[in-house]
């Protein structure tokens, strides 16, 4: 027989007790009306119109790259439709000075933070070009390894620190992410140094086609910051307002010196895992996508803003042209880029000396190429 509790400390109590406290934090609902009037961050009339834009390019951007990669125009692509307000409206927080340290799904966060679409195209591609970022883009490559990246943002977060610099090093990563012993690690340094980072957890519900609930016994995923003694918040990854509110919050407090957040956004990706061949309809339900279709970032936010009086079809017109016609630029530019060259990748990758054996590489691909 299990020994009893003793009266002072009940460990099934306070497990409940802790995981009751993540209640879902909203201010947009699915009909566009504010819930949450003391949280509403009154945001202009220009910044809703310029969120919203964002959101519209980037389903369009979204649409087009599926696409291109059906056309074999580009080359590894994760969706990104139904994480908009998850993706855009936490970056909607940051400031230019920010660095983003992206997973493989984030390249629209990466592009609104300054980096050329033609270099995503690269990137795409599998060509160097692609992961040279321009100076004063503050942004990381995708990263591939799952959880990673929350690793390195705790030490770019600790650098910033050490820097005296009032910025903040935010990354992302998906519910699958948070089983990694990378996302621990990264989530305990930054805690007990107290650094400036924004720990971002994409909840939607599938790492490819495992499901977050086989992944773990935690009731929420963002229960897992408390562990590492870090304010963490679960939000609806589907609504715009309350994924900028708890973002910005988070940076206020990491450039006063209070240290890292973690934000479980709860959401879904409509599409497949990646554009390399899963088929979603093998591990979810029609029923369940058409339930989140109805939470859709895009439409609620559209309801708001119309209802405002801030938004109409003509406005979303134009925004769905422009990405369609900058989408078309980008692709020109990454097919001019020139085709990539062994030899270029190992004088990328080698300063100094070259040591005998790539030497030899070197000469051999030399020879080659002259060809
Ligand atoms: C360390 C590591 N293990 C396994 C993989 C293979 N892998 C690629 S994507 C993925 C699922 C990740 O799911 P999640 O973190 O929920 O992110 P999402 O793709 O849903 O955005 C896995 C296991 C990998 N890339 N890296």
């Amino acid at each position: 027989m299990a020994a009893k509790n003793s009266k002072q400390f009940d460990p099934v109590k306070t497990l409940h007790e802790i995981e009751e406290k993540f209640e879902m934090f909203q201010i947009l609902n699915e009909e566009g009306e504010i819930v949450n009037k003391d949280a509403d961050p009154k945001m202009s009339d220009d910044e809703l119109t310029e969120l919203m834009t964002r959101m519209v390019y980037t389903r369009i951007l979204d649409q087009r790259s599926i696409s291109l990669n059906r056309q074999g125009r580009l080359g590894f692509y994760a969706p990104t439709a139904g994480q908009e307000a998850s993706q855009i409206a936490s970056h909607f927080a940051l400031e230019k000075e920010d660095f983003i340290l992206p997973g493989y799904r984030d390249v629209p966060q990466m592009i609104w933070h300054g980096l050329p679409l033609s270099m995503a195209f690269l990137w795409s591609r599998g060509h160097f070009h692609g992961n040279a970022i321009p100076e004063g883009v503050n942004v990381f490559p995708p990263q591939i390894i799952i959880g990673a990246q929350y690793i390195q943002a705790a030490g770019v977060a600790l650098g910033m620190q050490k820097r005296g610099l009032k910025s903040v090093a935010m990354t992302y990563t998906g519910d699958g992410g948070t089983s990694q012993g990378d996302f621990y690690e990264g989530i305990n340094f930054a805690g007990a140094f107290r650094s400036p980072a924004i720990f971002v957890i994409q909840n939607n519900q599938y790492a490819i086609s495992t499901h977050r609930d086989v992944q773990t016994a935690a009731k929420t995923l963002a229960q897992k910051g408390i562990a590492a003694g870090i304010p963490s918040i679960l939000v609806d990854g589907m609504d715009p307002l309350a994924v900028y509110v708890a973002t910005r919050d988070a940076r206020e407090r990491a450039v006063n010196g209070e240290g890292p957040t973690l934000i479980e956004t709860y959401c879904y990706r409509y599409g497949p895992h990646t554009m390399a061949g899963d088929d979603p309809t093998r591990y979810r339900t029609s029923e369940t996508d058409s339930e989140w279709e109805k939470r859709d970032p895009l439409i609620r936010f559209r309801k708001y803003l119309e209802e405002k009086g801030v938004w109409d079809e003509a406005k979303e017109e134009v925004v769905i042209e422009r990405a369609k016609d900058e989408i078309k630029e980008a692709i020109k530019l990454a097919d001019a880029a020139p085709k990539q060259k062994v030899t270029d990748f190992i004088k990328i990758m080698h300063k100094g000396d070259m040591p005998y054996n790539l030497k030899e590489q070197f000469d051999i691909y030399t020879e080659k190429e002259s060809k």
